[in-house]
């Protein structure tokens, strides 16, 4: 992509509603541009981030087992009656009366939807168990919503859904899906640890959220800071295996880690040597539910058991605040100057910036990058514009590509280019064809 034909409106002030770095940055990375309080467009640069992290949260989902489906946004209350939640849920679901003065809803969730699917079609224990989940928009009218995408009104959620036979069946698909929470959030680039939590709206007897240490996060939170040391992504998984996946989640059950409605302090005092406590905030980017029969049993989801006796289906719900994510993943990787994205998600893999447009020399070596770049399969984003170096060089501070390859006048006359990580791990003058190899072979995370 050329940025003269890209539309990336940034802005060179900071936007004063923005409290925090994501929120700034993403308005003036001309990611999003707010629609009405907690409603947000998602421009290119933002949408193509989005679009990454939904397939590596799909990605994850279906090698745990789990099928795509896709719902609707909008529900009938009807259904919310069936569960008892009409009521409960309160002023933030948003209520529609259609022109028949049918009362319909904007999904802040979608339990009783899928159990309704479920109870309607699902016949006998041999369609159990299955794991469910799709990627859509929901509707929450937060009281304060802030901070940009983390806490809006409108966001993107993974929700997935479990249907088992009993409880050890319903025990296995929440290890399923906590431990591809795991692996998820690390190929983000994330440090995401599970900590028991409280279950609020949704209900249930077992809760983890995956929360993001970072000062300007939401949740209060208390740890141990052990649990930043595991690393979940060395090693295969096998679904299949039980002992293998329970094994896993042990390693960080057995650490403390809990949310403020379930801390302790005598049990974290005496768990956690004082210099491995960390009493701060959170993010939380996903969060995992057992609850049972709660919703399969007021609305009837039962199949036949091998007894040959109805059974009401054990259910549990995963979610992956998707749209959350963009922002707590540059809460978490930023600077001074802008966005520092991890390779996996990153809008581009690679730009290119032509310092001297027009020049002969500096046009070629750019082009002959950009050809041999797109042909390896990445994507680049070439800086032809018409403008100043010390332009492009914030420009491409500010949007946070991982990898630069600055071509000059200067350089290119000994053949040489600089390339240059944004994370500031690599700056050096080198050979163009040694440059392209390299950026040719890169990881793409
Ligand atoms: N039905 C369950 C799981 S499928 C559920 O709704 N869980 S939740 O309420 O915890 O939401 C799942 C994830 O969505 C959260 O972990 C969070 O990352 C994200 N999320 C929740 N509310 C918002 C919001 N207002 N803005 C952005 N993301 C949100």
């Amino acid at each position: 992509m050329r940025l003269s034909r890209f539309y990336l409106p940034t802005l060179k002030e900071t936007p004063k509603e923005a409290e925090i770095a994501s929120h700034r940055l993403m308005l003036r990375a001309g990611m999003i541009r707010q629609s009405s309080a907690g409603i947000y467009s998602w421009l290119p640069l933002g949408f193509r981030v989005l679009r990454r992290i939904e397939q590596i949260v799909r990605e994850e989902q279906d090698r745990a087992g789990a099928q795509e489906m896709l719902m609707p946004t909008i529900q009938p209350a009807e259904i919310w009656r069936e569960s008892g939640r009409y009521d409960d849920y309160g002023p933030e679901m948003l209520r529609i009366t259609d022109r028949h003065e049918r009362e319909l809803l904007y999904g802040p969730t979608n339990e009783e939807m899928i159990t309704e699917i479920f109870a309607a079609t699902a016949r006998s224990y041999r369609d159990l168990p299955k794991m469910l989940y799709h990627i859509q928009w929901k509707f929450r009218d937060e009281v304060r919503p802030r901070f940009g995408v983390m806490r809006g009104r409108e966001f993107l959620m993974k929700d997935c859904y479990s249907f088992d036979l009993d409880y050890e069946g319903a025990v296995r698909s929440y290890n399923k899906m906590f431990v591809s929470y795991l692996r998820t959030f690390a190929r983000m680039g994330l440090k995401a640890i599970p900590m028991e939590a409280d279950t609020g709206p949704i209900g249930g007897d077992l809760s983890h959220e995956f929360i993001v240490l970072a000062p300007t996060g939401e949740s209060a939170v208390f740890c141990d800071r052990n649990c930043l040391d595991i690393d979940v992504l060395s090693e295969d998984i096998d679904y299949g295996d039980d002992g293998a996946l329970a094994a896993i989640i042990n390693r960080f059950t057995t650490l403390y880690a809990r949310t403020e409605e379930k801390h302790d302090t005598a049990a974290f005092e005496s768990r956690v040597a004082k210099d491995r406590r960390y009493e701060g905030r959170g993010i939380e980017v996903g969060q995992v539910f057992y609850f049972g029969t709660k919703y399969s049993k007021p609305m009837g989801a039962e199949v036949i058991g091998p007894d040959g006796q109805p059974a009401t289906v054990e259910m549990g719900s995963y979610g992956i605040g998707v749209s959350r994510l963009v922002g707590a993943i540059i809460e978490a990787s930023h600077d001074d100057a802008g966005i520092i994205w991890p390779d996996a998600v990153a809008p581009f893999d690679a730009e290119i910036i032509n310092l001297r447009p027009g020049d002969e020399a500096c046009d070629a070596a750019c082009m002959e990058a950009y050809a041999r770049l797109g042909a390896a399969g990445r994507d680049v984003l070439y800086d032809d514009r018409d403008e100043r170096p010390g332009v492009k060089f914030a420009d491409a501070d500010l949007i946070g590509i991982p990898w630069r390859l600055v071509i000059g006048p200067r350089g290119i006359k000994d053949g040489k280019v600089e390339l240059k990580r944004r994370d500031g791990t690599v700056a050096d003058e080198v050979a163009l064809s040694a440059a392209l190899d390299r950026l040719a072979t890169a990881p793409r995370g």
